[in-house]
């Protein structure tokens, strides 16, 4: 047996030991470990999305009860610190997700104020006006708070992003039925992959509700401003089979994206900045929403055993009792007492996509030593500086080349850009949108991507890590928009652009924001990628042949 089974068991041993002492009585006489997410749980119900779920003849008993259960949540933040009310708690419930205090890996207020300043974004020093350093109050507090995972933050490679953040809805639901005193009720989900739903939900921006956050891009909570659509599109990654390729692409685009969005950017309070994200209402909506994506992709894919099934992973329930679980207790939302409205069509109307295009993304994220790429570089170009908030990188590839792989795009050849190694020194103050050009005409352009920050820069043993990301997109619809054969004569550019993340709902207020944009970006941060590539992917019987092993 090797030290890391013996690690391995003996987390196992005590979180058993942990569950006896804390389950409560009927639970503990039969304490096998498929009992830790059985418990009451009423029927199975739908979380449904949230248009759905204010509408139709229930849909105002429905608000009232998730409306009701926040407010009983807020309402015991000044319970006693050790009681099951406490636990029970809005605010310890976002300390779940993470928290500031000298105990957090995280840091103080202070040191996150101080990071702000001396990195060019002391404007935001206001979002943390009532924001305070918090105590893990007991042995269960000391177990759960602060345990989110992410893949950019401390803690091990393998993020189990999907996994964690599955346990907490599914514990947090749990509390929101008792605090509503609602068995039916569910989270309802903000569709944003949806382009019809891409406005923060009305419901969140009435400054009176319980569901606002004055802690938000200003502009998303007037409604003056959306999500962009194509930064929320996720068409070419519902396909790919690599779960932890799906996990990490959904974690860095489109979860990350919509944080630092709403945020109102990366790191700030609330939705941008980890340790206090879970203090706003819509966190729930937008993770309910993360979570119906991995929902969606186990309909198409059969999930692979792996490590991250048997990580084991600490929440409390709804009598305030430490539930101890592994990940793999949690794979089947019907067991769980929900399914969602919407998980079997989940990408937008269009074409499907063919296996070469999902092949080209295939690669699994973060492996030690580098992804293996089984594809075709078609040209790179290497140590890239974003010294200013708009960037052209012309990507040089041989003609004969890039003929060859678009004479046959989407019938035999793909095409893929990555970005490798994506790094900088502190945060850039702005998110950036990744478009494809044509270099003979600019202004010809496609958005393939966005680029976020949300957990970049987390404290790890007491330094903050940079972030180290390899971003993949697949270019293949956008190399065909912008002329297909035609652009192996004309070049191809790719264009990092700083962006808010917003879409003005008054189209004529672009250059406006897009100047705001501009303002915001720090040429300090020293953003570098380390190189950007075009790679082809080729139908099997094209492929050249694999070295053996
Ligand atoms: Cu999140």
């Amino acid at each position: 047996m090797s030290t890391r089974h013996i690690v391995r068991l003996f987390a196992l041993l005590s979180a058993v030991a942990l569950f006896s002492l804390a389950a409560p009585s009927q639970e503990a006489a039969t304490s096998s470990r498929k009992t830790i997410v059985k418990g009451p749980v009423p029927a199975t119900q739908v979380r449904m999305s949230w248009q759905d779920f204010i509408s139709g003849p229930d849909g105002a008993k429905r608000l009232a009860s998730l409306q009701k259960a926040i407010t009983k949540m807020k309402s015991l933040d000044s319970s006693p610190k050790t009681s099951a009310d406490y636990r029970r708690s809005w605010e310890y419930w976002a300390n779940i997700h993470g928290y500031y205090g000298s105990s957090s890996p995280d840091g103080t207020v202070e040191e996150q104020i101080q990071y702000l300043k001396d990195n060019g974004m002391g404007s935001y020093v206001s979002f943390y006006t009532g924001i305070t350093d918090q105590t893990p109050p007991d042995s269960i507090a000391t177990t759960v708070w602060a345990t989110c995972q992410h893949s950019s933050g401390p803690g091990p490679q393998q993020a189990n992003f999907f996994g964690w953040h599955r346990m907490y809805l599914y514990y947090f639901e749990r509390v929101l039925r008792w605090a509503s005193g609602d068995n039916t009720l569910r989270l309802p989900y903000w569709d944003y992959t949806n382009p019809a739903n891409l406005a923060l939900p009305t419901d969140f921006r009435g400054t009176s509700s319980t569901l606002y956050d004055a802690k938000r891009n200003s502009s998303i909570n007037s409604g003056s401003s959306t999500l962009n659509s194509n930064s929320t599109n996720v068409n070419t990654l519902l396909p790919i089979a690599n779960y932890l390729s799906y996990e990490y692409q959904i974690e860095e685009g489109v979860h990350g994206y919509v944080h630092c969005t709403v945020g109102p950017t990366c790191p700030v309070a609330h939705m941008g900045d980890v340790p206090v994200a879970g203090n706003d209402p819509i966190f729930y909506s937008h993770h309910a929403n993360i979570d119906r994506l991995w929902a969606c992709w186990q309909k198409l894919h059969k999930t692979p055993a792996g490590a991250w099934q048997n990580q084991q992973f600490s929440f409390v329930d709804e009598t305030g009792a430490l539930k101890t679980g592994p990940v793999k207790n949690f794979l089947n939302s019907t067991a769980l007492g929900y399914t969602y409205e919407n998980d079997s069509s989940c990408a937008r109307p269009g074409r499907a996509l063919l296996n070469i295009r999902v092949a080209a993304l295939e690669v699994a994220p973060q492996t030690p030593g580098g992804p293996v790429e089984t594809n075709t570089m078609l040209g790179s170009t290497k140590g890239i500086s974003i010294k200013n908030p708009q960037t052209s990188i012309d990507v040089a590839v041989p003609k004969a080349m890039l003929e060859k792989a678009t004479s046959r795009l989407e019938t035999a050849e793909a095409v893929e850009l990555v970005l490798r190694d994506v790094t900088a020194d502190s945060h850039p103050g702005v998110l950036f949108d990744v478009y494809l050009a044509r270099k003979d005409d600019p202004s010809k352009r496609e958005h393939v991507g966005t680029i976020s920050w949300f957990g970049a820069f987390r404290k790890h043993q007491g330094q903050r890590m940079a972030p180290h990301k390899t971003l993949r997109y697949d270019v293949t619809s956008a190399v065909s928009a912008l002329g297909g054969p035609s652009v192996a004569g004309a070049g191809l550019t790719v264009v990092i652009e700083a962006t808010n993340g917003t879409t003005p709902a008054d189209a004529s207020k672009a250059d406006e924001e897009r100047k705001k944009a501009n303002d915001a970006f720090r040429a300090g941060a020293n953003l570098r990628i380390g190189s950007v590539e075009l790679r082809a992917a080729a139908a099997p019987q094209e492929k050249p042949p694999t070295k053996k092993k």
